[in-house]
């Protein structure tokens, strides 16, 4: 039984994200979903998300091949959920390459290109000022 984990925000939920964690389950058998926190993200952007956790929690966990989704609170905590869920795959966009080698030793880490062509920030300027 191999267990993939993954991480990010997923606000707004497009076909970049529904697409990445598609092929993050085919790489084992149980895929594990770590959704940024609020301020997690805030941390991160500067800027909230149009959807709070819990709405992303609730919209990742109702994915047919996500079987369950966990709160991430920080992301120096990444090694700690890999050994908390005994995960052998980590697996990141490759906007991330790179970043998260130094957890090889706990895990593979692998990243998959990312859908290029849609984004969360691309949708959100394209509402607000149009084409
Ligand atoms: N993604 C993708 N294609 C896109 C957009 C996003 O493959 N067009 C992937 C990203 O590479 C990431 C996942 O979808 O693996 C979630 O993307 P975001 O919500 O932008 O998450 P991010 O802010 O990168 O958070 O601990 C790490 C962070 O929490 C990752």
């Amino acid at each position: 039984m191999k267990t993939v984990i993954t991480f990010g925000t997923f606000d707004m939920l497009h076909v970049g994200h529904i697409r990445i964690l598609e092929r993050a389950k085919r790489l084992g058998d149980r895929l594990l979903v770590g959704v940024s926190s609020d301020e997690l993200n805030f941390r991160k952007k500067q800027k909230s998300a149009i959807y709070n956790e819990q709405d992303r929690m609730e919209i990742i966990r109702s994915i047919a091949f996500v079987d369950d989704v966990f709160l991430e609170e920080s992301l120096e905590l990444k090694g700690e959920y890999i050994k908390q869920f005994s995960a052998d795959i980590l697996v990141m966009g490759d906007d991330w390459e790179g970043r998260f080698d130094m957890f090889n030793d706990l895990c593979q880490v692998v990243y998959l290109p990312r859908t290029l062509g849609i984004s969360t920030t691309e949708t959100l300027e394209y509402i607000r000022v149009g084409a």
